[in-house]
């Protein structure tokens, strides 16, 4: 219950994020994209040969997804586009896959939006 209470208060948080940590460049990530408004570093635990992640360097209420409002449209559509240009940049021709998970049943563990993009082998369906 604790655990779940912390994630829970977490999520409701401004608090700065261990990705605000990466965009400041106070903790090293293997950043292989950035631009005035996204950054994308390779995920720390890779589920396929290659898997990074794209965020908004400013979350901007921006903890999940489900706290998109419309004043973030522009935003969460450029970081589309760079998951599909850096995906290129990233050999991924034959095809790949973007999940974005939200709260607790999606299993998302931090609250600061990200893509996931994941590729380099022949990927499943349904996930898990
Ligand atoms: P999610 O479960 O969707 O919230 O995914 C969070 C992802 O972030 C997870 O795949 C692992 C990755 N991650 C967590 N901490 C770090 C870190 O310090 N550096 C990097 N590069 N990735 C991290």
């Amino acid at each position: 219950v604790d655990a779940a209470r912390a994630a829970a208060s977490q999520a409701d948080s401004d608090a700065p994020t261990l990705f605000d940590k990466i965009v400041a460049k106070q903790i090293p990530a293997t950043i292989i994209y950035e631009d005035e408004q996204a950054l994308a570093f390779r995920d720390i635990n890779p589920q396929a040969p290659v898997h990074f992640l794209v965020i908004p360097k400013d979350r901007n209420g921006l903890t999940r997804l489900s706290k998109m409002d419309e004043s973030h449209r522009a935003l969460v559509g450029h970081l589309m586009y760079v998951a599909q240009l850096v995906a290129k940049q990233e050999g991924l021709l034959p095809g790949f896959r973007v999940v974005i998970n939200d709260g607790p049943e999606g299993c998302q563990s931090v609250y600061h939006l990200h893509l996931h993009i994941m590729g380099g082998r022949q990927l499943t369906w349904p996930p898990g």
